[in-house]
Parts: structure tokens; sequence; C-alpha cells
């Protein structure tokens, strides 16, 4: 072929890069589409068709390579040049003062002049660009060490592949999911069995840490990006550089704003808690900062956040609804739980439409009736709570509640136990409970069975094959597609779930099997001292008391699980479908260890709070909940809150969660 055919070629895919890069920045950082998606498909497959014919001109910064297809094994990490701090909290407007005045008295000014930012709540990330191409990007991680999420973050529309000028910086942002996109990912996980995510920061952080970018690619993720790591920009103020990360196609949240001293300041949060409703994402703040850039690093950092910035943070939001009636749930345990079916109502970015009411003698204690009008508030995450009933609201229609005196699913009585605020359903074989068994069964922390949720659960107990766990392993696709609402595919795809599921440890399969007072920790410990579910079968109740931190209460309830009738069978059928019965040892770690004592606080990044633990509790170490002068180490994750003052009273070494990490 001509060289002109190929030089041809050439100008046109770079042409069709750069025209499809500038509608990308129209559609998806300024909101305003310059093209139909018709014709924008059209130009993408033009210059796929291209790249497929000339295989020289292919680039791995096309537009055509956003969304890598290989799912990454596990992630990498990236360590950050520049520390990736938190924030400090200002949860009122004197703390706000405080902060003023502190900023005042280190740079001797009478008055400062801020930048006030929405705190998106989403995810921290860090994009890194080389001579204007997007090379990596990372979380926060523990602010000094992030996961490298390269490929997922390449899915986001809003990130340019490449920017308007060759440079290289580093910039930073949050990473979000809009209240719209969060309601439609949780309905459509619902309908496929899932378990919902929390919250919009939970779906974007569930999100971006997908191992395969595929899967990242079909989350509506977005971000607006408000600092900068690394650079060599003469920059003076922060409204500067937001005005340059905007003038670089990046997407920086419009509203923003310089204050003068804190009045204005507060001026700028009371406007927008009222307004944030509004906004088609969360907030759960506003950041305020030492506008003067010169400024900011004269003030520097503390060990874990900047002296110049804090986050203003609003009070969990509160809203008045009705309670139209009160139900009772029969959790997998017998304890039957009233729930108040509210008016629905939104609350902070979600639709709220039942709270629990816990026990009947917190319904007694707030006096609450069915129809009573009532403030509801969002605590920390998902479960919205019945703060208080509005009596001047009353019309006289309301109606006491009665907890039922029979359980609604199979009638058998219902006991309170002396000392339990939960009322019980006692039988073993009563339905309800044993849909919930199912699902606690399949649950994320037990055996890990995706796709059976509280709709499947019911759906496979009331097609009658399944009456307890150990039937789930003799389910066949077939039976499972004849069933409503199960196509062909999530049949298959559920079997082979179940059947993966048989690889689990002992410690899941024992927390799966719901044994009273037995957890995540319990069936850790109780696995990993008897190895074999009949090692732990013959245990007498001293044996099980002896293991360290197994109480009386846990070890009666053990043996009486094992002596019930119903155990047996059940056992028998997992063991006879293959169900793994034994807990791999663990390879005696090192013992480095021994005799320390640590204490968590604050959110780990890489860790739950149980697994952290439990690998100090491997090496001979052990984790206290609360600080004293014999703890040896506090180990500081996000937040860490007032402990961090006590450790520094006390002497107590504080390291953070990476030198956490290499203590192990
Ligand atoms: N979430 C936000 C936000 C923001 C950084 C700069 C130095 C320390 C904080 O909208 N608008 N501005 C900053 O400034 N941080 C934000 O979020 C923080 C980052 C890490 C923890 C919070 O998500």
């Amino acid at each position: 072929m001509g060289r002109s055919e190929l030089e041809k070629a050439r100008e046109k895919v770079l042409a069709l890069r750069r025209e499809i890069d500038e509608h990308n920045y129209y559609y998806h950082v300024l909101d305003q589409p310059s093209l139909d998606d018709r014709e924008f498909d059209r130009l993408m497959r033009e210059l796929e068709e291209l790249e497929e014919k000339y295989p020289g001109l292919q680039d791995p910064d096309s537009p055509t390579r956003r969304v890598g297809s290989k799912p990454l094994e596990t992630f990498q990490t990236l360590e950050h040049k520049i520390p990736m701090l938190g924030l400090d909290n200002a949860f009122n407007e004197e703390e706000l003062i405080d902060f003023d005045t502190r900023v005042r008295k280190l740079s001797g000014l009478e008055t400062v002049e801020y930048f006030c930012e929405l705190k998106i709540d989403g995810l921290a990330v860090s994009l890194q660009y080389e001579e204007g191409v997007f090379k990596r990007g990372s979380t926060r991680g523990d602010g000094y060490t992030g996961e490298d999420i390269t490929g997922n973050l390449r899915t986001i529309r809003q990130i340019p592949l490449r920017l308007p000028e060759p440079l290289t910086l580093e910039s930073r942002g949050e990473v979000y999911i809009t209240k719209k996109a969060f309601e439609e990912l949780n309905s459509r996980r619902e309908r496929e069995g899932l378990v919902n995510f929390a919250n919009p920061r939970n779906a974007a952080a569930g999100s971006l840490r997908q191992l395969d970018p595929r899967l990242a690619a079909k989350r509506p993720l977005k971000l607006f990006l408000y600092g900068l790591g690394e650079h060599s920009l003469e920059l003076k103020y922060q409204s500067e550089l937001l005005d340059y990360l905007q003038k670089l196609q990046l997407p920086v949240n419009p509203h923003r704003s310089t204050c003068l001293g804190p009045r204005e300041v507060l001026d700028y949060c009371r406007r927008w808690q009222d307004q944030r409703p509004g906004l088609p994402y969360e907030i759960d703040g506003v950041v305020v900062k030492v506008n003067d850039l010169g400024l900011q690093s004269e003030l520097g950092f503390t060990a874990r956040s900047p002296r110049w910035a804090i986050a203003y943070k609003y009070p969990p939001e509160e809203k008045i609804t009705r309670i139209l009636d009160i139900r009772v749930n029969i959790g997998r345990t017998g304890a039957i739980t009233p729930v108040a079916l509210l008016e629905p109502v939104t609350l902070s970015g979600s639709t709220v439409q039942r709270a629990s009411l816990h026990n009947e003698d917190l319904i007694a204690e707030k006096g609450i009736m069915i129809g009573d009008c009532v403030v509801v508030r969002k605590a920390g995450e998902i479960i919205p709570e019945v703060l208080k009933v509005i009596e001047e609201r009353r019309t006289g229609g309301e109606r006491e509640f009665a907890m039922p005196r029979h359980c609604p699913s199979c009638s058998s009585d219902t006991v309170r136990l002396s000392g339990e605020a939960a009322r019980r359903c006692l039988n073993p074989s009563c339905p309800a409970q044993l849909v919930e068994k199912l699902v606690h069964f399949a649950s994320r922390r037990a055996m890990d069975i995706e796709g059976i949720g509280p709709a499947v659960a019911e759906m496979v107990y009331n097609s009658g094959l399944v009456s307890d766990v150990g039937d789930l392993y003799y389910l066949t696709a077939e039976q499972l597609a004849e069933m409503p609402r199960m196509a062909e595919k999530s049949a298959d795809n559920l079997v082979s779930a179940i059947a993966a599921s048989k690889e689990n440890p002992l410690r899941r399969l024992l927390f799966g099997l719901g044994i009273r007072f037995v957890g995540e920790k319990a069936a850790r410990l109780l696995a990993g001292r008897f190895e074999t579910m009949d090692q732990l079968r013959e245990a007498k109740e001293e044996e099980l008391t002896a293991v360290d931190e197994i109480g009386p209460k846990i070890g009666e309830a053990v043996r009486q699980y094992f002596a019930t009738p119903e155990t047996g069978p059940v056992l028998d059928k997992l063991k006879r479908a293959g169900v793994n019965f034994t807990e791999p040892k663990v390879e005696t770690a090192s013992t480095d260890l021994e005799g320390k004592t640590f204490v968590f606080s604050g959110a780990l990044e890489n860790y739950t709070r149980d697994e952290a633990k439990a690998l100090v509790e491997e090496r001979g170490g052990r984790a206290g909940s609360s600080i004293s002068k014999k703890t040896d180490y506090l180990v500081a994750g996000d937040d860490p809150g007032s402990k961090l003052d006590k450790a520094r009273n006390l002497g107590v070494k504080i390291i953070n969660e990476s030198e956490f990490r290499e203590l192990l």
C-alpha cells in the first residue's frame, strides 16, 4: 500500500482521537453533549476499524483503549511521594472558630482568607500524568501507600487520557457516585439478589476495587479534582489551583468560594447545609482551606492532616415522616424485630421507607404508636433511626403496637428469655428463620455464595427443595431454572457459586452455620484450635472454654448446637456433598509479636479490625480494646479520634497502617 494511504490513515486516526476526546470532555466533564450518542459511537467505530486495519497506528492511550480486558489477580501498591493525609474535623461552629484562631495565631495574621470547597463524600484518589499522558492512579490507602487502580480509573470518562498540554503532574480528587446512579445501582443489585451498597461512598469504593476493569467500567463513577501532589507550577492561591485544573479540562467542582474570616466561612457552610439535598451527589461537609498556598506550606502538616485545612462536617440529616405500620422481622436466631414502615422520605441521598425499632422496650421507652409522626435520621451508614415521636402531631387515630404472642411464620409461642430485650421464636424449623439462615450462610463473610440474597433464599425455600443449608449443595441448575425469576444463566452461575463454596476453610463454615454467639472471631478461634468439624463436635465444654477468648456462653452454645437432633443430618448432608470440614493449619508465623499489646483506632484501609487483630494474635501478640500504659502500639487508622491523644499522653508508640504492615 502506498505510504500516502498509511499517512492518510494516520492523520484520520489522530483527528478522530482528538475529536472523540473533545466530545468526551463536553459530554462527561461539562455535561454539555456536543454530539448525539449515535454519532459518537460511529466515530468510535471508525477509529476502532482503522486501528484494527493498521495495527501500527494503535496506541494504548487511544480512547478505544479505555477499558482493559484483563482482570487483575490483585492490586499492586503505589507509594505516594507526598503523603495523602486526611482532614481534621470540625463538628460545630465553635470548633471551626477554634481552627481559625489556631491559624491566626500560627500565621500572625489578623484575618485569614479561606477557600471553601464542598466535601464530596467519596473516595480519595491520586492521578499521575507524564508529559500530558495519564500514566497511573491510586487510592489514598493509608496516606502513604495506596492501591494501584489505574485500570479502573481509565474507565472513568471524565478523566482525560491526555491533557491539552504535555505536563507532568499529580492531581488528587474524590471519586463518587451520584445519588440517582446509586439508587439505580442498588435496585439492579436487589433484582440480582445481591447485597445493597450502604451508601454512595461504599458503592464508589466497591466499584473502584473491582479487579476486572470491565466491571468498573459499568459503574457510573465520577470524580472531582481538588488538589495537586507533585508539580512545578507557579500558583499563589488554592482558588487559582482549581481554576488551573479546570483549564486542563479536568473535572472540578463548580461550587467553591473564597471566604474572608470565619464568619463568611460559616455563612457558606450554612448555605450549603440547606442546599445540599438539591445536589446530585452527597457531601458530608465543607473543606475549609487557607487560600494562600505560601501560607499553606508555612503551616505544614501534623502526623495525620494539614494544619491549613479542616472539614466542617454536617450533623446527620434529620427528617420528619409518619409510621404507616409496624411489622415484625424474624431473624435467623429467631429474634423477632419490630420494623417501622415509614412514609418514604429521602435521607442524605437515598429513599428510606423502613427503620428498625429494635425491640418492644425501645418502643415503650419512646412511646411510639402506629400512625405517629416521628423524626428519623441516618446515623453513620445506612441504619435509619427513629429518634422521637412528635406528640403534638397526634390526631388520636394512632394505634398501640403489641409484639405478636405467636410467631407470624410458624405460629409457635414467642418467648422473652430472661435478661434479653428480644422476643424470640424458638422453633428450629421455623420457615422465616430458615430463610434467614440461608442468607447468612451465603453471606460474604461466611460461605460467600454470590447470588443468594433474601429474594433467592425465599424462592429456594418455598420451592420445597431446600429446608436447610445442606440442601443447597444438591440443587441442580435445571431445578433452579424452573423457579420464578431465575434465568438460565444465573441458575448455572448459582450452582457453580455454591459448588465453589465447598473449598472454604472450616472457620467460614462454622460462622455460616449461625451457632448462637459464634461470630467470625469465635469461629476462627475454634476452627484454628480443633482443625476439623469432627474434633470440634467431640470437644468437651471445658476443652472449648480452654480456648483463649471462648467463654462459657459460647462453649455451652456450641455443645448445645451439636447436641440438637437437627444438626447431625445437616452436617452429614454437607459432608456428603464434599464441603470442606477442615481448617488449613496456619503456618506458625513468627512469634516476634510475642507479648506485645496492640490497640487499633480509626478505619484501616487494608484490613478489617478483626483481620488486623487476627494477624497480631497469630504472631503471639494481643489486641486490646483500650489504651493503657501496658499498650505497646497504637495503630492509628483514618480518623483515629481520642485514643490518639491518650496514646501520646501515655507515651504509647503510635504507628500508621503501613508501619503496622512492616511489623507483620
Ligand atoms: N472530599 C473532598 C476533599 C476536598 C485535601 C488536601 C489536603 C488534605 C485534604 O471533597 N475538596 N479537598 C481535600 O483537600 N480533601 C478532600 O477529601 C479528603 C481527602 C482525604 C480524605 C477526604 O476524603
